[in-house]
């Protein structure tokens, strides 16, 4: 009886390990990877996911075996037994998620390590928040602009400063988040792996224009980034083919 039960539970939460697999898997819930940085960033997400979704499984099983099996009949209106605690269980409930808790704290840790090791050759732009905008200083450049532009495969590290108040800088295809804070440096190592045009978002709610406090990434070919860096503002180049670039018109 007992072993049916046991087997009955593990059919249910298996059940419901096949739906939450398929929810996290087959629905794509993650943008376009778009840096070298996202990969460790995404693995740890895909850990603690994994992790999530058998002890979703688990409670599943069990909470539904319990829903179906132990129901009370509409005229029972009894008290349940009363039960003290439980040793061995309680030894468990508390030593899975410490370790489990430890196996993701060091997991990410890696990750984190992993994704802000930029090599020594690295370019530097400088990124300045205010109420509401963004500004990129590319010293090599010795040019200001309001949008980021990187070239595919080069090594980033973005210094970061605000202004008035915090903001934070996020462009979710690169994954990387980190703070703007006034008189204080931060960084966010970028080495873009994907052409395109992204958006660089404020995610720290910096004032009344905080949701509109945007502007454009874009990663472009060298060759595209050369002409750029030359003075053409490479508007017309359609970042995905690398290709075109007549002169449109300047700054934004
Ligand atoms: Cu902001």
């Amino acid at each position: 009886m007992r072993r049916r039960a046991v087997i009955q539970m593990i059919g249910i939460g298996f059940l419901a390990g096949i739906v939450t697999g398929g929810v996290a898997f087959f629905i794509p819930w993650l943008p376009d990877q778009a840096s070298e940085e996202a990969k460790a960033i995404d693995a740890a997400y895909w850990f603690v996911v994994i992790i999530c979704a058998v002890i979703f499984a688990l409670v599943a099983g069990v909470s539904l075996y319990s829903c179906w099996k132990f129901r009370a009949p509409p005229d029972d209106e009894d008290d349940g037994s009363p039960i003290h605690g439980h040793t061995g269980l309680e030894i468990y409930w508390t030593a899975v998620p410490t370790i489990l808790v430890t196996a993701m704290a060091v997991f990410s840790g890696f990750a984190l390590a992993a994704a802000e090791d930029l090599p020594d050759k690295h370019g530097t732009i400088q990124v300045t928040a205010q109420q509401f905008a963004w500004s990129f200083t590319y010293p090599e450049l010795d040019r200001t602009e309001g949008e980021l532009v990187l070239e595919l495969d080069k090594p980033m590290q973005l210094v970061l400063t605000a202004k008035d108040v915090i903001h934070s800088f996020w462009v979710p295809e690169f994954r990387m988040k980190q703070d703007a804070v006034p008189g204080v440096e931060t960084t966010v190592p970028i080495t873009p792996i994907k052409l395109g045009t992204y958006d660089v978002i404020c995610t720290e709610l910096c004032g009344l224009g905080h949701s509109v406090m945007r502007a454009r990434a874009r990663v472009l070919s060298a060759e595209d980034y050369a002409k750029w860096a030359a003075g053409d503002s490479g508007d017309s180049a359609e970042t995905t083919t690398g290709e075109g670039g007549d002169t449109s018109t300047e700054g934004r």
